[in-house]
């Protein structure tokens, strides 16, 4: 509260205060200034993971654990700012997942939707209602909520990837659901690669009313790396860079040309070697993961030495730029799509 206060008045609002709290009540003016703030406030702080540190963690932990003891043998990045929460940033949470070969990481369901960024390794899937998508290095694959998903590796060599999911978007609504199928894998449904070859084209089905076969609201669930960095490559032949993105793509629901899933929006990027974004601040919260190249990216006045594949954070609003040294090649995902939907986004350009 501003303004001036007597003693007089400072001992009778105590003692008012105390007299409301037995009935959970209080008083706005004193936290008025800290709930409606002129500029967004996060507590999540800028921070980056180098892989191969958390890479170390996971190994050792897949000595320890089994996929199916662990159900999920993921290790969190959680933001430093957000300490106990399982949280990258206060509505994203991300994690580096290993399956070893052999392994099945069993079946289940839940309303938290997910997308796994292939960080190592080639040939491990994930079956989504019993298709897989069998991944290569820096493919994209959506488990969007409510759809039934397996992990399993199959091929000789440790497979290891960054799960992003909106667990603590859900979290905040209180809308959590979750449940495991009786048996590990579901069983298969279609060969794999099926929706991509049907989906994966601007092509969507035309089909009667009332033939009961509607299109799935995020039908596509893989985007492979070889695909997506042609398209930025094509993209970085016919255009100067962006200023504040660079050469930016994002990734779209080809059933609706919105974002990839309701709650998180995903992008790649393709800064040539050289160039300097200039400073950009958005109300989403993102994070990066280092696809190709070396760099530097400043986050709220932080400095960060690039690295490929290391994970990086960007809280809302903090001012970012990014330096590219070689090309540099990013992908990112962010709660953009939420506060869209919701007429909260905001950025700001420098
Ligand atoms: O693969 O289904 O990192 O349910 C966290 C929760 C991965 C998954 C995570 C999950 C999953």
């Amino acid at each position: 509260m501003t303004g001036f206060r007597t003693n007089d008045q400072q001992g009778q609002l105590r003692r008012l205060y105390e007299d409301m709290r037995p009935q959970h009540l209080y008083p706005l003016w004193e936290v008025l200034s800290g709930l409606v703030t002129p500029e967004p406030v996060t507590r999540a702080v800028p921070a980056q993971w180098r892989y191969a540190d958390v890479r170390h963690h996971l190994m050792r932990a897949g000595d320890l654990i089994s996929a199916e003891q662990a159900e999920r043998r993921v290790i969190i990045l959680e933001n430093p700012g957000l300490a106990g929460e399982s949280a990258i940033t206060p509505r994203l949470y991300a994690g580096l997942q290993l399956v070893l070969p052999g392994e099945v990481a069993p079946c289940h369901r839940h309303s938290q939707s997910a997308l796994r960024f292939v960080m190592e390794g080639a040939g491990a899937f994930t079956a989504i209602d019993g298709e897989k998508a069998v991944m290569s290095r820096y493919d994209l694959i959506l488990t969007p909520n409510w759809r039934w998903h397996d992990h399993g590796n199959p091929s000789p060599d440790p497979m290891i990837w960054l799960d992003g999911l909106d667990i603590p978007t859900v979290r905040a609504l209180d809308a959590q659901f979750a449940e495991k199928l009786a048996s590990a894998q579901y069983a298969e449904t279609l060969p794999p690669g099926t929706t991509r070859r049907l989906y994966g084209r601007s092509l969507r089905p035309l089909r009667s009313p009332g033939t009961g076969d509607a299109v799935p609201r995020e039908p596509m669930f893989h985007y492979p790396y070889a695909e997506w960095r042609d398209a930025l490559d094509a993209m970085a032949r016919i255009e100067k860079p962006d200023p504040h993105v660079g050469h930016a793509l994002e990734f779209r629901n080809p059933a609706t040309g919105g974002s990839v899933m309701p709650t998180i929006s995903a992008q790649v990027r393709l800064l040539p070697a050289g160039f300097e974004t200039c400073a950009r601040q958005s109300t989403e919260s993102a994070v990066f993961v280092v696809v190709s190249g070396t760099g530097e990216a400043e986050i709220g006045g932080e400095t960060f030495v690039l690295s490929e594949r290391d994970v990086l954070v960007v809280p809302t609003w903090k001012p970012t730029r990014w330096r590219a040294d070689g090309d540099l090649v990013l992908f990112g995902f962010s709660d953009r799509v939420v506060q869209e939907k919701l007429c909260l986004y905001r950025e700001c350009l420098g």
